[in-house]
């Protein structure tokens, strides 16, 4: 098991609280203290380096270095006429791989059908520029990844398809790589997480998966139940709540903005390591979804000064291009800090992530390949590229 989180020593302590006038008073609800998880640890919890570093190749030196250790790049040799070997995944994130792996498959053999022939030509690169396009990669970084890899090839003196696509992978992890963040607790307590998105693109799902992975690593979470339009929205995080044993405010019908106020100051009250906001994907038709979401970041505001320490976007891989403008549109409302990609198995098309990076690049926390628990997972530039192009 690795860490999902990084634990840092919170700087400061607390600040009193704010004496700042509340909104429409709710009631907390009765919180269901399930268990009192030990109160911070003294311990750094360090994201374990998904792959191991490269190898040099013992046959010859490679032609140039590759950047953020682009494994693939290191193990190219101009003109050479070895099998390029596969960059070493770390064994504790194999099982990961091959899930990831086997989720963007369809992208995959897309891309990797490009790279069957003989030789590098332009009706290559024809097909490998209609293959990014498919797999929603967006037009401008599209660009970017043909003019790279056409750079390369030129600069290695590469003949074979195998190796364009082994140099397309490279850029692809470098054009990914500024999206890798650690998401850290402990600095703040409790660290406010606010999350947002579509109706059904996954929020409470990963709600539920990063509180089993924060608990387990014995950070205290509380969740606020902000989606309070629908009963089966508060009873779906209630369930998380309980299959987690921490803590949750929920209100019926309760202004969203007024239970995430109360959850962060039960936050604060409690010793909460971690305070989880979610919130509602559509509204009842007379409010303004964006207009409700900025009014919640206020509210919190409010209780914690320096709160929402995230505002974390999820959205659903399956949408391709209408996530990015997902990602626009969230961020210029709310300020967004990083984003939760789910489904990224099934239909969905891998390369929305390389448009994110390439037009809006807000780090990717997580990635999400199936329902389980164990298909959340920290996001790794090198292993994406690998997984996407199969
Ligand atoms: N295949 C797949 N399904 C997922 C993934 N993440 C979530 N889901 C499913 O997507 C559906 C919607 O997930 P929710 O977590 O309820 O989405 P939400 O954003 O909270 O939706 P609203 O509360 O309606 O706005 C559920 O059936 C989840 O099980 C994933 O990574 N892969
Ligand atoms: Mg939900």
């Amino acid at each position: 098991m690795f860490s999902f989180f990084r634990r840092k020593p919170a700087a400061t302590p607390a600040p009193a609280p704010a004496a700042t006038p509340l909104p429409p008073e709710p009631t907390a609800a009765p919180v269901a203290p399930v268990e009192r998880i030990a109160p911070s640890a003294p311990v750094a919890f360090e994201a374990a380096p998904a792959i191991a570093p490269s190898p040099a190749p013992a046959h010859a030196p490679a032609p140039e270095p590759a950047p953020s250790g682009g494994l693939i790049g290191s193990a190219l040799v101009k003109a050479m006429d070895v099998p390029v070997a596969p960059p070493p995944v770390a064994p504790e994130r194999q099982g990961w791989m091959n899930r990831l792996t086997a989720g963007l498959r369809k992208t995959g053999s897309n891309i990797a059908q490009v790279f069957t022939g003989g030789q590098i030509d332009d009706q290559l690169y024809e097909e490998l520029e209609s293959a990014l396009l498919l797999a929603d990669t967006g037009v401008s970084a599209t660009q970017h990844l043909l003019d790279e890899v056409k750079r390369k090839v030129a600069s290695t003196g590469a003949t074979r398809p195998v190796q364009v696509k082994n140099i397309l992978g490279d850029a692809l992890a470098q054009l990914l790589k500024p999206l890798e963040k650690t998401l850290v607790i402990g600095e703040r307590q409790p660290t406010v997480i606010m999350v947002a998105g579509v109706n059904g693109a996954g929020k409470t799902t990963s709600i539920g998966k990063l509180t089993k992975h924060l608990a387990d690593e014995g950070a205290s979470v509380l969740l606020a139940a902000a989606d309070t339009f629908r009963a089966a929205a508060r009873e779906q995080l209630t369930i998380w709540a309980d299959r987690n044993t921490v803590e949750i405010v929920s209100q019926e019908g309760g202004d969203p903005a007024a239970v995430s106020f109360d959850a962060v100051n039960a936050g604060r009250a409690r010793g909460k390591d971690v305070v989880i906001v979610d919130t509602a994907g559509r509204l009842p038709t007379q409010l303004h979804l964006m207009e409700e979401l900025r009014k919640i970041k206020r509210v919190v505001q409010k209780a914690q000064p320096d709160a929402p320490h995230e505002v974390l976007l999820v959205i659903d891989g399956n949408t391709g291009q209408n996530a990015l403008a997902q990602v626009k549109a969230f961020d210029n409302a709310l300020g967004l800090t990083g984003l939760v990609v789910t489904k990224l198995d099934g239909t969905a098309k891998g390369g929305v992530l390389a448009a994110i990076a390439q037009e809006k690049p807000v780090p990717v926390y997580f990635i999400g390949v199936g329902e389980k628990l164990q298909d959340l997972e920290t996001f790794n530039a090198r292993e994406f590229s690998l997984a996407l192009l199969g």
